[in-house]
């Protein structure tokens, strides 16, 4: 894009035609998995042209009326720079960090829905196609970087073939857990993104129960919404700020909170059976936790790049907040005693890299905490008196997919 000669032009229209040439070197594929940077399933041209700066293996993506779709991460990470300004060169942008010295960039965009530090997912909405910067016209230009040089683009495993128009599969599980089936344990839950998303709920000897709810671009959640002891389907837009909650087989029910890059969390706030939601900010650390009449109230806790997490830590019948960090495999759990103290206890539990779940594995009614390992798609259970408690065992799941 920026600072294109005419020498380096030559060069890089060099490189394509090597690239493209019978002696062909084999591409260098990156350690990251990466996938279209589309919701699943969509459709999208991808093109470069030799004078494309700053590299010929950036792409640019369309479709038709694109502006204003959906952008999300190709694979998981941390916001590394997320300009939601600039009106020059890229014009409104994000960058993610991979990890292994490798980034992807996302331009032009319309609106941006992250924020600088935040840790994102495979498919997690960044934002939406625009035309800001320098830019002709709405599209989406992207690119994959190793050690900040543009690099080949690959997806699902695969070299990218300049100029195609295939699907995105960027349809990945995330892990969730809750009191399904009301019999006081918590079950093994996958939100698998999809055009109109699935949960799927783990049940011993028998096949997984499948129901659809959401978008691929929505964040799934499960809470008690009608406070008859098992919880419910519910998911989250991040472009609206809009939770819609199954009430019943076929009833949802709707409220605004939240919007953009904020996290979608739930829990019995005030203990009464009956759930609630909430949003985290990762750009303050605020908790805003909507009571049933409407009214909020504000906790703070965490920092961007870490995930939230809820559960009744302590078994009081409210639920309490918590924080993992992927980095550390540590979760940060809050409680407030019955004298109106605030207590964190740090829990080391899973690997790096791990995503969080909570539940109460073993029904003795304090909320334990948990991890899915995306490469193996393995629910690791931490079992304990308490969630906080040294002492502990770990039972192992297989489900869902692995990334
Ligand atoms: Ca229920
Ligand atoms: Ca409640
Ligand atoms: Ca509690
Ligand atoms: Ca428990």
């Amino acid at each position: 894009m920026r600072r294109t000669t005419a020498g380096a032009s030559l060069v890089l229209l060099g490189m394509l035609v090597g690239v493209v040439g019978a002696a062909a070197p084999a591409l260098a594929q990156p350690v990251s998995d990466y996938e279209m940077p589309f919701p699943c399933a969509q459709e999208w041209t991808g093109t470069t042209r030799s004078s494309h700066s700053p590299s010929v293996r950036a792409i640019d993506w369309n479709r038709v009326d694109d502006l204003g779709d959906p952008v999300v991460a190709s694979a998981p990470g941390v916001v590394s720079k997320a300009d939601a300004a600039s009106t020059r060169g890229y014009g409104r942008h994000v960058v993610v960090d991979h990890g292994a010295g490798e980034s992807t960039v996302y331009s032009h965009l319309q609106d941006v829905f992250v924020v600088t530090g935040q840790r994102v997912d495979q498919g997690t909405q960044l934002g939406t196609v625009g035309s800001t910067g320098n830019s002709t016209g709405p599209h989406l230009h992207y690119e994959q970087r190793q050690d900040g040089q543009d690099v080949e683009a690959w997806f699902g495993g695969v070299p990218f073939t300049y100029g195609a128009t295939q699907a995105s599969g960027n349809c990945v599980d995330l892990p969730l857990a809750g009191n399904m089936l009301g019999d006081r344990t918590a079950e093994l839950v996958v939100y698998r993104r999809a055009p109109r998303s699935l949960f799927l709920v783990q049940r011993p000897g028998r096949e997984p129960k499948t129901m659809r709810l959401g978008t691929a671009t929505d964040e799934p959640v499960l809470g008690d919404w009608d406070g008859n002891g098992k919880a419910n389907l519910g998911v989250w837009s991040p472009a609206e700020g809009l939770f819609t909650m199954r009430v019943g087989k076929r009833a949802t029910t709707t409220l605004t909170l939240g919007v953009g890059s904020d996290q979608p969390v739930a829990g019995d706030w005030d203990g009464d059976g009956v759930w609630e939601v909430g949003v985290r900010s990762p750009a303050t650390g605020a908790w805003t936790l909507r009571g049933a009449d409407g009214s909020v109230r504000t906790v703070s806790l965490g920092d961007a790049a870490d995930l939230p997490v809820t559960g009744d830590w302590d078994g009081d019948g409210t639920t309490d907040v918590g924080v993992f960090d992927p980095t550390t495999a540590t979760f940060t759990l809050r409680r407030v005693d019955a004298e109106g103290l605030t207590w964190t206890a740090e829990v080391q539990f899973g690997s790096p890299g791990d995503l969080p779940v909570t539940g109460d594995w073993d029904a003795n009614g304090t909320t334990d905490v948990g991890v899915w390992d995306p490469a193996t798609a393995t629910f690791s259970e931490r079992r304990a008196a308490a969630a906080t408690a040294a002492r502990s065992t770990t039972a192992s799941t297989p489900f869902g997919r692995p990334r």
